[in-house]
């Protein structure tokens, strides 16, 4: 009986550190398939389509034989463009995009996001929003931290391919080493 105890006390403990956390809701973000799961493997793939939600240090727990060199957590969590290809918006210069995020579990920290290059996995642009005092446990959220635009820049022929960049939003909460990554494919 006590050890069913203990055994079910664990299971609640895993699951509360694993049901969790952020995301991009619109405009559509890069979602997990296949190229994710041969690149990154079946277990961050498997641990990934079952929640979206979760944070880029609780896939490194599932790094093993099958992630390869090419699989960059740090960048949309490991998702690909190869898998969103039918998934890409098209913004101009100017043009002011509505972001909706969707937070399941607050944990406070900063936020911003950023047009990111993913050759190269550096910000070309931004940040062009950011949250100093993120998603707080303290306080309500503002609704401004989970509902907001960003104004696209110019960014000459940069974004013009494809897959080559992205809207990242990205959360670090550092009390708590959590780090989560979600993105928008898009085109200027
Ligand atoms: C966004 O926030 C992260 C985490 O604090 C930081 O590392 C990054 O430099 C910020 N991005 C920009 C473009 O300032
Ligand atoms: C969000 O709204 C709060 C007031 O609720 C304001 O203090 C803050 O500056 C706003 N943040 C941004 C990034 O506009
Ligand atoms: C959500 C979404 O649109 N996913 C698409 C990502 O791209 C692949 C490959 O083109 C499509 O099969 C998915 O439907």
């Amino acid at each position: 009986m006590y050890t069913k105890l203990i055994a079910l006390s664990a299971a609640l403990a895993a699951a509360s550190t694993t049901c969790a956390h952020g995301v991009i809701s619109s405009p559509p973000r890069r979602q997990p398939g296949t190229a994710f799961e041969t690149t990154c493997g079946s277990q961050i793939y498997s641990q990934v389509s079952s929640d979206q939600y979760g944070n880029q240090q609780g896939e490194e727990q599932n790094i093993n034989s099958q992630t390869t060199a090419a699989c960059q957590l740090y960048l949309c969590k490991g998702l690909l463009y190869a898998d969103n290809e039918s998934n890409v918006q098209h913004y101009t210069a100017g043009q002011s995009v509505p972001i909706q995020i969707d937070i399941r579990a607050p944990h406070t920290g900063v936020a911003n996001v950023s047009i990111v290059d993913t050759t190269s996995n550096k910000v070309i642009a931004g940040p062009l929003y950011s949250i100093p005092d993120a998603y707080s446990t303290a306080h309500a959220i503002p609704a401004n931290q989970t509902s907001f635009s960003i104004t696209i820049p110019s960014l000459g022929s940069q974004c013009s391919t494809a897959g080559k960049c992205v809207i990242q939003w990205w959360w670090d909460a550092r009390s708590i080493d959590q780090t989560y990554m979600s993105c928008v494919d898009f085109t200027q």
